[in-house]
């Protein structure tokens, strides 16, 4: 069966965060089928681009039998785990400011695609490679800790 490797990055910075991070990992094994190949330490982490309690963050690694076209699978698991944050209880959407920039705020668990194997997808609502890890530590390591091979030469930019 063909495979591909999809990194995820989770982070949580309300209420207990140890416990939502491992609810949202139950919760992705649950809809996956499958437990993750590889999974990365904990990071802790200030709040970045807005003021907010620390963050706890780390990365999965699932190796998802492949489904249909990129596109079709990546936005099958944003999906998924919109399902799985709403679950959790984050209630909020995205907000921008008066100059299209994104609005941060705290939340009890955010889940994002970081990478879709060696894929880069442009959908309306998704951008895989995920546009922001390279300047962000509280991602780029956790990531780093458990990549592969090809896709840390797929996209040296992210990982230099
Ligand atoms: N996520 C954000 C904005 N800022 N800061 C840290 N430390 N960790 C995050 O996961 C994080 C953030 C938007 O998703
Ligand atoms: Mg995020
Ligand atoms: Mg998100």
């Amino acid at each position: 069966m063909e495979r591909v490797d999809v990194f995820l990055g989770l982070g949580s910075n309300l209420g207990d965060r140890d416990l939502n991070l491992l609810k949202a990992m139950n919760l992705l094994d649950e809809a996956f089928g499958m437990h993750p190949e590889r999974i990365s330490r904990i990071v802790e982490t200030p709040a970045w681009g807005f003021e907010g309690p620390d963050f706890l963050n780390l990365c999965v690694l699932y190796r998802l039998p492949r489904t249909g076209t990129p596109e079709e699978q990546a936005t099958r698991i944003l999906r998924q785990v919109k399902e799985i944050e709403k679950a959790l209880g984050r209630t909020e959407e995205a907000l921008f400011d008066a100059d299209g920039k994104r609005v941060y705020h705290n939340r009890i668990i955010d889940i994002d695609i970081l990478l879709y194997g060696t894929h880069i997808i442009h959908t309306e609502d998704l951008t895989v490679p995920h546009p922001l890890i390279g300047q962000r530590d509280f991602v780029k390591k956790p990531l780093l800790e458990i990549s592969k091979p090809a896709v840390r030469e797929a996209f040296p930019e992210i990982f230099e």
